[in-house]
């Protein structure tokens, strides 16, 4: 089974809690705060392998999580960390964040390890807090949660030739021909739904690797056919094999096929034209191909051109001595990142952000965005001390400031998250 795309919910482990404790022994006197650190939650990581080449696996997890950090303990005990997980996937693989519409990795080469999903930081114990002026702290941190999201995994085909035509040139048949694999071939359009891989071998020392991808058409860029979700997977293709039916058989004419297949992968992404082409003028064993071919070299001089038939199997040797050279002549296409569209993954880029918005709601002042939530999830609020914390933390930010700008009275009431209070000056 060909699994290119799934959808899993990614959960890292969340932060152990900090605890509050007092020593208890007989020489210390009243005994010093001693509240140990909750752990830190599991980091989810993914890494590329080779030897994979589907995303089946996740078929039947679609939660991946990592353990959460446990919390901290009273004589100074750390909580301990949850483990991390590793997960390996095909090279290849594109996670998307899709509650961001981010790219969260991309990973193309064996053995790389890309963070997905940070784990929560485990909170701090009362241990931490205690200074001169306070020795007694009855305040410890919550943990951090560890990061969740839902993400969209992909698997872009990383073939080293791929395959592009209109349905029924022979683009399986030429796949079958020259590798192992049996694509399905048939004599109507869109036989092939799914790009098919096979590995060419060359006196069984030399290889590489060839994709059969479904027929284009005449605005395949804009999605008509099967579109552009298959375009995609010419993106990281080193050369393109252009093959073209020399018979005409569906009475298009070869050279009009030619510029329409050449258009829709320019409209898709100019980059393509970057790429080596070679041209498979196929069905060369049908008596009007001759004449076809001839018109063609005329309009077409740019490019090489291998008269073949994939069914009887002339012409391929020279075809496949082509494509290997270029194969080794030409660099990888990494996927091309910009800012808008990649990002690493870290939980401190979150932290950064200091943004926080108020409305009113019926009679009730509302605080929120994501930092307001992160740092009253961090605080113990069942203590007085947690909430006067908070408070503080509130006025640091210059929530308090911007409340009295937007015309707070007092008396009136507060909310954060599920946290009510009235305001007095
Ligand atoms: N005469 C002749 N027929 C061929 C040749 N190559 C393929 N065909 C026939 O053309 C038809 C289509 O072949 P496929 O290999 O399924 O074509 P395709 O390009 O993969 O088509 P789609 O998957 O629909 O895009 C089949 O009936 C093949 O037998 C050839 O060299 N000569
Ligand atoms: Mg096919």
């Amino acid at each position: 089974m060909f699994v290119d795309k799934i959808k899993v919910k990614i959960k890292a482990g969340d932060g152990g809690n900090g605890a509050i404790s007092f020593r208890r022994e007989k020489y210390v006197d009243k005994g010093g705060p001693s509240g140990g650190d909750g752990g830190d939650g599991g980091s989810i990581y993914f890494v590329g392998k080779s030897g994979l080449t589907t995303l089946v696996d996740f078929r039947y997890n679609r939660t991946i999580k990592a353990a959460n950090g446990e919390n901290g303990q009273k004589s100074n005990c750390f909580g301990k960390k949850g483990e991390d997980v590793y997960i390996n996937v095909p090279i290849g693989t594109v996670v998307k964040n899709i509650d961001t519409n981010r790219i969260v990795a991309d990973i193309t080469k064996d053995g790389e390890t890309v963070l997905i999903a940070k784990g929560g930081k485990g909170g701090k114990g009362n241990a931490k807090f205690a200074n001169s002026r306070n020795q007694v702290p009855r305040i410890a941190e919550n943990g951090d949660a560890g990061e969740n999201y839902n993400a969209l995994i992909e698997l872009k085909l990383l073939a080293d030739v791929g395959m592009v035509g209109f349905p029924s040139v022979g683009k399986s048949t030429l796949l079958s021909v020259l590798t192992n694999a049996k694509p399905e071939i048939a004599d109507y359009h869109f036989t092939t739904l799914k790009p098919n891989l096979g590995i060419v071998s060359i006196d069984g020392e030399f290889d590489f690797v060839l994709a059969d991808l479904p027929g284009l058409i005449k605005g395949a860029h804009e999605g008509k056919g099967l579109g552009i979700s298959f375009l995609k997977h010419i993106e990281r293709c080193r050369v393109i094999l252009h093959v073209i039916d020399m018979s005409s058989r569906d009475q298009r004419d070869p050279y009009e096929d030619y510029l329409t297949i050449n258009e829709e992968l320019r409209s898709y992404n100019v980059d393509l034209e970057k790429r080596p082409m070679i041209i498979a003028a196929n069905k060369m064993d049908e008596d009007v191909s001759q004449l076809f071919l001839e018109e063609f070299r005329k309009k077409v001089s740019d490019v090489e051109i291998f008269p073949i038939s994939a069914l009887t199997r002339e012409g391929l040797e020279p075809l496949v001595k082509k494509l290997y050279e270029l194969v080794q002549t030409t660099p990888e296409f990494p996927l091309e990142f910009n800012e808008e569209n990649f990002r690493e993954y870290t939980l401190e880029d979150k932290q950064d952000t200091s943004e926080f918005f108020v409305k009113k709601d019926n009679d009730v002042w509302v605080i929120y965005g994501e930092n307001i939530t992160r740092i009253f999830n961090k605080i113990n609020m069942s203590s007085d001390a947690g909430v006067l914390r908070f408070l503080k933390v509130m006025r640091g930010l210059g929530i308090e400031d911007e409340l009295r700008k937007q015309g707070i009275k007092e008396g009136e009431t507060v909310r954060i998250e599920d946290l009510e209070f009235v305001y007095y000056e």
